[in-house]
C-alpha cells in the first residue's frame, strides 16, 4: 500500500522532468495562520539578537549580513536595512518549524526524491519577502552554493511551504522548467563577490520561465540544479515562505555541525 502523503509515480515523472512539483493546499488555514504567528515571533527574536554584541556584522556586495547564535540573517537592501530578507538555518528558533521538518506531508515525499528511507534536514530558512521591500533573488541553482560542503550536491531536494498567496505581485518563485537536466552552470563573472553564484545568463533559457503561483499552504519542491530566481515584492502583501532542504540521513547540517535525522 502506498505511504500517506507519498507522491504518485506520475508526480515524480512530472518532478523528474521539469525539475519541480507544486502540491496545492497541504497545510490548513489554522496551520498557516500559526506559521505566521511563528514568522513574526522569529522575527522579533532575531531582531534583537542582531543587536547584540554576539552578532558579527559583515559585508557582501553591499549587502548586510550578520552570524548571531548559529544562524545566519541577511537584511533587505539599501534603505530597508530595518527590515530582515533571510533568516538561515531557522529551525531550531520555533518549535513549529522544528516540528515541520519532521511532517510526513513533507518528509514522505523528500524521502522518495532523495531515494533512500532514511533522510535528515540539510538546511531550512525562512525568507521574509516583506510588502513594499522584499528584494528579488537573480537567477541561481542551489547546488553551487553547497558543493563544496556536501558530497552529493544531487540528493538535495528543496520544499518550499508558502505562509502567503504567493503571486507575481509580491514576488512569487519563477524557474527555468527542465535546467535541472545540464547540472551544475557556470557562474556570473562581474567581478562581484557573489555573481559566481548567479547563473551565467547567456545559459538561461527564458522560453521555459514559469512563475510559479501558488496560495497560502501549498508546498513546492523543486531540485537543487533547477535554475530559480523571484522578483521584488512591490505589493502591499507580504509573501512568506520556508525552504527546507532534505539530505539523506547521518550527514550534519550545513552551517551547523550537528546530524537532524528526520524522526517519522
Ligand atoms: O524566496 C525567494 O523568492 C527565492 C529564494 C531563493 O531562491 C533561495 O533562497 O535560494
Amino acid at each position: 500500500m502506498p505511504m500517506a502523503f507519498a507522491l504518485s509515480s506520475e508526480e515524480i515523472e512530472t518532478y523528474r522532468e521539469n525539475g519541480y512539483l507544486l502540491k496545492e493546499r497541504l497545510f490548513t488555514r489554522d496551520e498557516v495562520t500559526n506559521f505566521r504567528l511563528s514568522c513574526d515571533s522569529v522575527e522579533s527574536r532575531v531582531k534583537e539578537a542582531i543587536k547584540t554584541e554576539r552578532a558579527r556584522e559583515y559585508h557582501l556586495d553591499q549587502n548586510v549580513f550578520l552570524d548571531v547564535d548559529g544562524y545566519t540573517v541577511q537584511l533587505e537592501h539599501k534603505k530597508n536595512l530595518d527590515r530582515l530578507r533571510v533568516v538561515e538555518p531557522v529551525d531550531n528558533l520555533d518549535q513549529r518549524f522544528d516540528r515541520l521538518v519532521d511532517d510526513v506531508r513533507l518528509a514522505a515525499p523528500a524521502r522518495q526524491l532523495v531515494g533512500a528511507s532514511n533522510i535528515a534536514l540539510w538546511t531550512a530558512k525562512l525568507n521574509f519577502k516583506s510588502h513594499g521591500v522584499g528584494s528579488g533573488f537573480g537567477w541561481h541553482q542551489d547546488s553551487p552554493y553547497w558543493m563544496h560542503d556536501s558530497a552529493h550536491v544531487d540528493l538535495l531536494p528543496n520544499v518550499m511551504v508558502n505562509f502567503d498567496d504567493s503571486m507575481v505581485e509580491n514576488g512569487c518563485l519563477r524557474v527555468i522548467r527542465g535546467s535541472h537536466k545540464r547540472g551544475i552552470l557556470p557562474g556570473t563573472v562581474d567581478g562581484s563577490q557573489l555573481g559566481g553564484f548567479y547563473t551565467n545568463p547567456s545559459l538561461i533559457d527564458k522560453g521555459e520561465e514559469v512563475a510559479v503561483e501558488a496560495i497560502a499552504g501549498s508546498a513546492l519542491f523543486f531540485d537543487p540544479h533547477l535554475i530559480h530566481g523571484s522578483g521584488p515584492n512591490s505589493s502591499a502583501n507580504p509573501r512568506r515562505a520556508i525552504i527546507m532542504t532534505y539530505q539523506p540521513a547521518g550527514f550534519e547540517m550545513l552551517k551547523r555541525a550537528c546530524v537532524r535525522n528526520i524522526s517519522v
